[in-house]
């Protein structure tokens, strides 16, 4: 099953809104299969963003990402990759649609709330980088009920 990782970032934290935030992916109908809270340090937020390295947006965004905490989250189900995406709106939060996450609560193209992964490969790697396996869950709709 597609995975994806999304990831509120240091604004979102800040703002209060990491819940809110995090029901707007599970309104998809996507699974919850991992989170943690952490703060990047430089080397891992470079590592990270190595894909914009050399771009003038770079170093103010490493500087954004390791500013406060950010939560990691892992999501899956069908077109998990898309369906993330779909919620969080485009890039730069004015210019996202109504009613997506970056839209309602981002301020500009570098504090947009969010990250989600762009591809299946990405989300692969990124997955890899946050989560050891075990920090990984599966279950399923009716586990809770021990009396079954
Ligand atoms: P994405 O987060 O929508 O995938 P990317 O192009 O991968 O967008 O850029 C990664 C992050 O870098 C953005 O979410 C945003 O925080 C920041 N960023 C992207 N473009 C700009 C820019 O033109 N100015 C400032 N920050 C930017
Ligand atoms: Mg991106």
């Amino acid at each position: 099953m597609e995975r994806t990782c999304v990831l509120v970032k240091p604004d979102g934290v800040c703002k209060n809104i990491v819940g809110t935030v995090l029901s707007r992916f599970a309104q998809t109908g996507l699974l919850l299969r991992g989170l943690r809270m952490l703060r990047l340090t430089p080397a891992q937020a470079e590592e990270f963003y190595g894909e914009h390295k050399g771009k003038p947006f770079y170093a103010p965004l490493i500087g954004f990402m390791t500013s406060a905490p950010i939560v990691a989250t892992v999501w899956e189900g069908p077109e998990a990759v898309a369906k993330a995406r779909s919620v969080m709106g485009a890039t730069n939060s004015p210019e996202a649609s109504v009613g997506t996450i970056r839209r309602d609560f981002g301020t500009n193209n570098r504090y947009n709330v969010v990250h989600g992964s762009d591809s299946v490969v990405s989300a692969q790697r990124e997955i890899r980088f946050f989560f050891k396996p075990d920090e990984l869950f599966t279950y399923q709709e009716n586990d809770w009920k021990v009396e079954k």
